[in-house]
């Protein structure tokens, strides 16, 4: 790969170019800032210089600054290795430039790439050029002057709008609000930026200093009116994140002290705010998420995935028509499987509401929808799946069925085609036994809603070939999962790790924890309801059945009580019928019932396992760490078993599918968090903590080993740490750090 660097050109006219040459995107790595300052010094030094134009090459102008520097200075903790940009580039050597500078933006802008087009004195920019500053989905603020130049532009409260929501916009847009001066084809970019840059020279055009303008910024009472609400509102829906308040506080030091003044502070809490564990918890699971698509033996053996054009579904239920929907979208095309007309017909129309409902939540266009609709056929025989290059079967949970299904299609489908389970519970050994195709077998374990949730398990068997897990993988991409290639044991890597979960709640309750408190404090640490509410909505039969699942397959550290009997024998079905730990009544929130206590006071005396009936208060904090420290145990096992093939993937997983044992739970928990507009736009705790084991890590192994060690001498077993965790903490090792091959054990693969 060429080295990042910035080049100049003089030409004719006496218009320099300079072009940030850093391909794909034009990050602004450190060596492009320092280029970018020597090229403007020898800009504004040539006599033969009467005007410059900024440009990125390749099409793209530049995605922002380098994030790695990000990682770098936070593994170092020294903020000087970020450049001087705001001031020292974008002030004095851009917008105070005794000659006009033009940006010519071509496909994106983003981040410190948009902030130094905003210190140019004009920007030209091709159609649907991307524009935005994400910065706070990293836990920072924009650095280069972006908090105080885009409201001058735009008028503040589009310019908050876009920041608070790392909203991006297009060129078109940008137009119309005063963002961009001038749209044209990429071919005439240069061009009429050349020639726009010479007017300004001539005075035939404005010179503007973003800056120094404060035309759009409305009057002093106005801003503070605008900030004061979109502060109420960070509070409100981002409660965990402090870039937001800080952002709005950079905006308004800059309305009250001028743009300048701005600047400064601005820079000061960037540097501030890159240090804080929000940013790097942030930072973490970005690149944790890329690097899931690195498979050892699999994407580095140098085969190509095959394409992906037609696959069968087979099983119309709520997993196989949200696979389907998915598919469609990814633009495959997909005959979906049922056993009669009736059921066909129920799934076709289940795929038809998924769609409607992201078209009325404004999330796809009718448009897209249509072609979507236009890429399904039901059918109830295996005639159509003689050309599809993939199968995934989502029938219920049943050997006989799963073997008999999977022998038939090996007899149908053509040779290439991958066959995909989306069993949650069923050894995919098991599943293969009839066949003799057992290398194609595969696990595609999706989260439901699968047409919304991002995350996808590739669940692989020692006999799954590389080929087949980098296909699957590659469809994974196409249809806009986040795709983790997993081993095979009960759970798989997210219910596994999670499935302590529910079952550390239960045991604060049997200890005589409010069970009300334990929500508050659940949600409060950054999900969106507690483990008690999140029960009443999934319904106790789920809860039950779940439940004896793991107790099977983990006897050794599963916390049983009768509470669920208990509240299923007193007539409770949780949201189903209303009445659960908390009443539900249409149209108003659910209210805690107390008629429950006694039901866990009776709960209580039949575990008997609170010592002389002393009732545990402990604090907050603490509460929350016996739910979630059972979690990062079974999650060391997960690593020590080599179910994941890194601890960084097992972050994106918890991340991205965080939510219990089962699925039917992680339905209602999503769905929630998809109807709230939750979902993805402000990421709960665990995403800024950077996933399970970086939380874990940031804590240190070592307070999570002695906090279980002391609560399994007073509460027993089911809080004894694992030798994993034991030795981590003992040596000092991160539990992040790789698993040694000597140690791994069986189902390594
Ligand atoms: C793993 C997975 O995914 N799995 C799933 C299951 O669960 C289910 O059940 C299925 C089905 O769909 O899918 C898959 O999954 C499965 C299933 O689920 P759902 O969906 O829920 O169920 P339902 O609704 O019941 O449905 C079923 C269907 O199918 C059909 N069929 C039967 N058979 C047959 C058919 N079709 C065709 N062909 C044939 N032969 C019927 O009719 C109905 O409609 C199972 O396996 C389970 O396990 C799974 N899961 C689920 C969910 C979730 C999960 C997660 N991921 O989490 C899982
Ligand atoms: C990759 O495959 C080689 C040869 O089969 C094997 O020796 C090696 O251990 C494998 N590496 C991993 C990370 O699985
Ligand atoms: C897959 O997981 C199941 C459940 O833990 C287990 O019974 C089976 O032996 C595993 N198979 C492989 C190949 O690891
Ligand atoms: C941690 O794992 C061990 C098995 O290694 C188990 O005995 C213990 O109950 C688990 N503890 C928690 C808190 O899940």
């Amino acid at each position: 790969m060429a080295e990042p660097r910035v080049t100049f050109d003089v030409g004719n006219d006496g218009v320099a170019i300079i072009t940030i040459c850093n391909p794909p995107v034009n990050t602004l790595a450190i060596p492009i800032i320092a280029g970018l300052k020597d090229k403007f010094n020898e800009a504004t030094r040539r006599q033969d210089v009467k005007a410059i134009v900024l440009t990125g090459k390749g099409g793209r102008f530049s995605a922002g600054f380098d994030i790695t520097v990000f990682e770098e200075v936070q593994k170092n903790g020294d903020v000087s290795l970020l450049p001087e940009v705001s001031v020292d580039l974008v002030v004095n050597k851009i917008e105070d430039c005794k000659k006009p500078v033009v940006a010519a933006v071509e496909g994106l802008a983003l981040g410190g790439g948009l902030e130094l087009t905003m210190g140019c004195h004009a920007r030209i920019a091709t159609p649907k050029t991307q524009l935005g500053l994400p910065e706070l989905t990293l836990g920072v603020i924009p650095g280069f002057g972006g908090t105080q130049r885009l409201p001058r532009l735009i008028g503040l409260s589009k310019a908050v709008e876009m920041m608070m929501l790392s909203k991006s916009i297009m060129s078109e847009e940008g137009r119309k609000l005063g963002l961009i001066d001038a749209i044209v084809t990429s071919e005439e970019l240069l061009k009429v930026s050349r020639q726009w840059a010479l007017d300004i020279a001539a005075r035939s055009k404005p010179w503007m200093r973003s800056l120094h303008r404060t035309d759009k910024l409305g009057s002093l009472s106005e801003a503070r009116e605008i900030l004061k609400t979109a502060k109420q509102q960070a509070k409100k829906t981002a409660p965990n994140m402090p870039q937001h308040l800080v952002c709005l506080d950079v905006i308004e030091e800059g309305v009250i002290h001028g743009g300048y003044n701005g600047v400064l502070k601005e820079a000061k809490a960037f540097k501030d705010l890159v240090l804080s564990d929000t940013s790097k918890g942030l930072v973490h699971v970005f690149f944790a998420q890329r690097t899931t698509s690195k498979v050892p033996n699999v994407t580095d053996v140098g085969l190509k995935p095959r394409a992906v054009k037609k696959a069968a579904v087979i099983g119309g239920g709520l997993m196989g028509s949200g696979i389907a929907t998915a598919l469609i979208l990814g633009n495959i095309y997909v005959v979906l499987k049922e056993i009669n007309p009736e059921y066909l017909l129920k799934g076709i129309k289940t795929i038809e509401a998924n769609i409607r409902g992201l078209v009325s939540r404004g999330k796809l266009t009718q448009d897209k929808a249509n072609k979507a609709l236009s890429m399904l056929k039901g059918v109830l025989d295996y005639s159509e799946f003689k050309d599809v290059d993939m199968v995934i079967e989502a029938v219920i949970e049943s050997i006989p069925l799963k073997q008999k299904i999977f022998s038939e299609i090996e007899k149908v489908c053509p040779h290439h085609c991958i066959l995909a389970t989306n069993t949650s519970t069923i050894d995919l050994n098991i599943v293969g036994e009839k066949t003799s195709s057992e290398d194609r077998i595969i696990g595609a374990h999706f989260f439901s809603p699968a047409h919304v949730m991002p995350l996808l398990e590739i669940v692989r068997t020692e006999k799954t070939s590389a080929q087949a897990i980098l296909d699957l993988m590659a469809v994974g991409k196409s249809i806009k999962k986040v795709p983790v290639v997993v081993g095979n044991c009960t759970g798989f890597a997210v219910n596994r790790a999670f499935f302590p979960y529910s079952q550390g709640a239960h045991l604060l309750a049997n200890l005589g924890v409010d069970i009300f408190r334990i929500d508050r404090v659940i949600s409060s640490f950054g999900l969106p309801i507690g483990p008690f509410q999140l029960q009443d909505l999934a319904g106790y039969g789920v809860a039950t059945a779940v439940g004896k699942e793991f107790a099977k397959a983990f006897s050794d550290r599963v916390f049983q009580s009768p509470l669920v009997d208990l509240l299923l024998k007193s007539g409770r079905n949780g949201k189903n019928n209303g009445k659960g730990y908390y009443i539900y009544e249409k149209g108003s929130k659910p209210k805690p019932d107390p008629s429950v206590l006694p039901i866990i006071e009776e709960c209580k005396r039949l575990t008997n396992i609170m010592p002389g009936g002393k009732v545990l208060s402990d604090t907050d904090k603490e509460i929350v760490e016996m739910i979630l420290f059972p979690v990062v145990n079974e999650s060391c096992r997960v690593l020590e078993d080599g179910i994941v093939v890194r601890a960084s993937d097992l972050d994106v997983a918890s991340v991205l599918g965080m939510s219990f044992p089962s699925y039917r739970p992680l339905i209602s928990y999503m769905y929630l968090l998809f109807y709230l507009d939750i979902f993805c736009s402000v990421p709960g705790k665990l995403q800024m903590s950077g996933g399970i084991i970086f939380w874990a890590d940031t804590l240190g192994p070592k307070h999570v080993y002695t906090s279980l060690k002391k609560w399994s001498q007073i509460h027993g077993s089911f809080y004894k740490p694992t030798k994993f965790l034991e030795e981590r903490a003992m040596k000092g090792i991160p539990l992040s750090a790789p698993v040694s091959s000597s140690s791994t054990s069986r189902s390594r693969l």
